[in-house]
């Protein structure tokens, strides 16, 4: 469900960058000699030829479309080039056209905040740089400007790409008593170029580019003229963008909400969305949709970039279309094997490269009923706590799968047969960094009783190398993705997280607290699960369910006893392992120490001492400081 947020300001520069015919390009540099040549990636599937994920601009000429598969593409462009994608696994490895991503977003984050969408877009707030550009060397002073900025497209000037163009765009760009905002647009315009050029020279990839005052209005702008040029869309322009665009073509509107807009009130384009009044739009779709669509129909939008550079979540899944839908559950738990290991190798390789941890797992399928017409039934997603390593991550997915089948198929329904499932994927979310200076804990963890170690190490350290790889250095493994071998084929790196984040997922999410997602992570997921419904919903000071626990300061000084800790979810040896070996003066602690741990910790911390916030004072640079063993 959209959500709308106050337009932070209309004098941002924010710039969506998408990479042209990206998988095609990354073989294209593989293998030199199809540069020029019409060449499309095909699926892992040779059913007529493999459906195509990635079409050339070449191939695009001849009439080649993404929507064909393989031998329709051939009888189209009979010199097409088709290149399958890597495999692995059985299944489609994407791997390096991840890694070619992550290389083109090195370069792009050297300007301002930026924000990974997918595996081939970035969003960059380039405001700062803008206005520093702008007082510093404004484009009036400049005496040339390169010919990428000459290029660009602005939109509502009308230069319709005549020999003038270049003129035309120079004298915007130059135009001394233009608006500040499209003065501050204008230098947006030269430092994606310059950008675009920087990508172009280190990895010999083209991309296009949206230069706008926000979010939406960028995207929509960097695919209207591609490959390999830029589109600048100043706010006098926006009504005339907006007044024709299709409302499906708008981010967001593609699916239901965008159905309903059509069917129930006849809005076929964004335009056409004026004449309603916010209070109208509110009535029919809610408080926050409808002011999201009322500023949407005004080209505003408050979304801020995020700073990510690395995916939101990990996904691996498989399609299985026709006969090779799965009908058993012995089949269903081989492929999740499969999926679950690559998925582990993924989340190892993340932890130790990036030092982040995935929280929550969560199971997708798409199924259909062989006995009954009633196949509309979606197959309910499903989370869980996620434990690592690829024997727990399967534990956890068979029974995820079955907790959704037996949904799916009814109480009643027989679970065993009459149904086969089209698709299935495991997605690792809620990734968050461990906090720089905390690495050391489970380095100290290893120091205690092994009959007493820690869950959260034994989840970390479940492949019996992870931990150690992190502390010494040890080789990496390769990364290995795959998303599901259909059109919805798209590596997981977007905040929408198109492939397996539906709102299904959310709607169905287990209703855990942070707190409670903590205990579950921490501890043995199943009984500490059970035991977590049983406990209060409510925070009890100096109930300690999270990290704390392991940073138990000594009972004295927060007048807090082992049994406050209990609360039902404390396995004896950990009660053990946390009253008897660490031991910290809180009194002492740092507060920029503090501040380097998660956030939800850091309130956990501030909840336990409200008082004491102001007291902490300047220890030591490490987290470690404070809680090594006593
Ligand atoms: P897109 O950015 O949608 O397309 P593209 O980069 O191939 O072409 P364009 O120049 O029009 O932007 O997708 C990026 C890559 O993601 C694409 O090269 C292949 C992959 N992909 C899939 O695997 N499945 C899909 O359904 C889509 C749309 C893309």
């Amino acid at each position: 469900m959209p959500v709308a947020r106050p337009e932070s300001s209309d004098s941002r520069v924010i710039a969506h960058v998408d990479m042209d015919c990206f998988y095609v390009q990354v073989e294209q540099r593989k293998q030199p000699h199809l540069r020029g040549q019409p060449t499309a990636v095909v699926q892992y599937n040779s059913w007529q030829g493999g459906g195509l994920i990635a079409v050339g601009y070449e191939a695009r000429k001849d009439g080649v479309k993404r929507s064909m598969r393989g031998d329709e593409a051939k009888k189209v462009c009979p010199q097409i080039h088709l290149i399958t994608v890597p495999v692995a696994r059985g299944k489609a490895d994407l791997n390096i056209y991840r890694n070619a991503g992550s290389e083109v977003v090195s370069i792009l984050s050297r300007k301002g905040k930026c924000e990974r969408a997918s595996i081939d877009e970035v969003y960059l707030d380039l405001t700062d740089a803008a206005e520093k550009l702008l007082k510093e060397t404004p484009p009036e002073s400049l005496e040339s400007i390169h010919e990428e900025v000459l290029k660009s497209h602005v939109l509502g000037l009308n230069s319709n790409g005549d020999d003038n163009h270049k003129e035309i765009v120079k004298e915007w760009l130059q135009n001394k008593n233009g608006d500040p905002r499209d003065k501050l647009l204008a230098c947006g315009a030269l430092i994606v170029a310059d950008l675009r050029l920087q990508v172009l020279q280190e990895t010999q990839f083209t991309c296009s580019a949206g230069i706008a005052h926000n979010k939406m209005l960028a995207k929509l702008a960097s695919g209207m003229n591609k490959p390999a040029q830029q589109t600048v869309v100043p706010f006098s322009s926006v009504k005339d963008l907006l007044e024709a665009l299709p409302i499906k073509k708008m981010k967001q509107l593609g699916g239901k909400l965008g159905s309903s807009l059509q069917v129930d009130l006849g809005v076929n384009t964004v335009g056409d969305l004026l004449k309603y009044s916010e209070e109208k739009l509110q009535d029919l779709y809610g408080v926050n949709t409808g002011t999201w669509l009322w500023n949407t129909a005004r080209g505003m939008n408050g979304e801020e970039v995020e700073e990510r550079l690395l995916p939101k979540s990990h996904a691996s899944g498989k399609t299985f279309r026709g006969p090779s839908a799965l009908k058993t559950l012995s089949s269903v738990e081989n492929w999740l094997k499969e999926l679950c290991e690559e998925l582990s190798e993924r989340l190892q390789t993340d932890l130790e490269t990036n030092k982040r941890i995935a929280h929550t797992l969560t199971l997708h399928a798409d199924a259909y009923k062989t006995t009954d017409t009633d196949s509309h039934k979606k197959f309910p997603s499903k989370s869980c706590p996620l434990r690592y390593g690829a024997g727990k991550l399967l534990e956890d997915a068979i029974n995820l799968f079955q907790g959704g089948l037996r949904e799916y198929m009814n109480p009643m329904g027989n679970q065993f047969c009459g149904w086969k499932i089209t698709n299935l994927s495991v997605t690792a979310s809620k990734i968050i960094a461990i906090p720089s200076g905390t690495s050391s804990i489970t380095k100290y963890f290893h120091c205690q009783d092994p009959g007493e170690k820690s869950d959260l190490l034994s989840t970390l350290n479940d492949s019996h190398e992870s931990e150690l790889k992190m502390e010494f250095g040890g080789e990496q493994s390769t990364i290995t993705h795959d998303e599901s071998e259909t059109s919805f084929d798209r590596v997981d790196l977007s905040s929408g997280h198109e492939s397996c984040s539906t709102s299904n997922q959310n709607e169905l999410q287990p209703k855990l607290s942070i707190k409670e997602t903590k205990i579950n992570h921490l501890s043995n997921g199943k009984n500490i699960r059970s035991n977590v419904h049983k406990r209060k919903p409510t925070k009890e000071k100096g109930e300690t369910s999270s990290i704390l626990r392991f940073l138990q300061t000594n009972s004295s000084q927060l007048g807090q006893t082992s049994s406050a800790m209990e609360g039902g979810s404390l396995t004896k040896s950990q009660n053990r392992q946390t009253t008897n070996t660490w031991g910290y003066n809180l009194d002492e602690i740092d507060q920029s120490v503090v501040d380097e741990l998660p956030r939800e910790i850091q309130e956990e911390l501030y909840a336990l001492l409200p008082r004491k916030k102001a007291n902490m004072v300047k220890r030591g640079s490490s987290i470690a400081h404070y809680f090594s063993p006593k």
